[in-house]
């Protein structure tokens, strides 16, 4: 949800007098969508978040700036947590291990998908698939911070 903030900032360099018609005109194409993730943006706190609902509603499922290599036990962040995911927010630090890496199976196995820090937010994870092919809504069990990956949630 990148062209969320994207928005943003041309409403901002616009109200400034700095927007250039093009991007005005793109900025209006992207909608309302997402209005609920961008108003829960923290800012950068080093955490990654995860919510059952899309558009990060309600309560989230958890909040840490480590790693969790089972979402259902005790500790890391999440518990009794698997497969519910449906909506993420990667509000890292940018620098070093940045990128969250979500996994289908606990202890980090079998496929992965990631969420780069200049993404903001996933707020609707069924359009996107684990590199093992398998939907990630309602499938991730484990997150670790990652330096480099290669299947990105959008
Ligand atoms: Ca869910
Ligand atoms: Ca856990
Ligand atoms: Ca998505």
């Amino acid at each position: 949800m990148r062209k969320i903030f994207t928005t943003a900032a041309v409403v901002g360099l616009t109200a400034l007098g700095l927007g250039a018609p093009a991007t005005a005109a793109q900025a209006a194409e992207t909608g309302a969508q997402a209005t609920v993730c961008n108003s829960k943006w923290p800012g950068r706190n080093g955490n990654v978040y995860a919510w059952d609902a899309f558009d990060c509603q309600g309560n989230p499922l958890g909040v840490t700036a480590g790693n969790d290599p089972d979402w259902n036990s005790a500790g890391g962040g999440f518990a009794n947590a698997w497969d519910k995911a449906s909506s993420v927010m990667n509000a890292g630090y940018t620098g070093g291990n940045d990128i969250v890496q979500f996994w289908y199976i606990q202890q980090y196995q079998t496929g992965y998908t990631c969420l780069s820090p200049y993404e903001y937010f996933a707020d609707d994870l069924s359009d996107n698939t684990f590199s093992s092919g398998q939907n990630v809504n309602n499938n991730i069990r484990a997150h670790k911070w990652v330096s480099s990956c290669n299947v990105w949630l959008t």
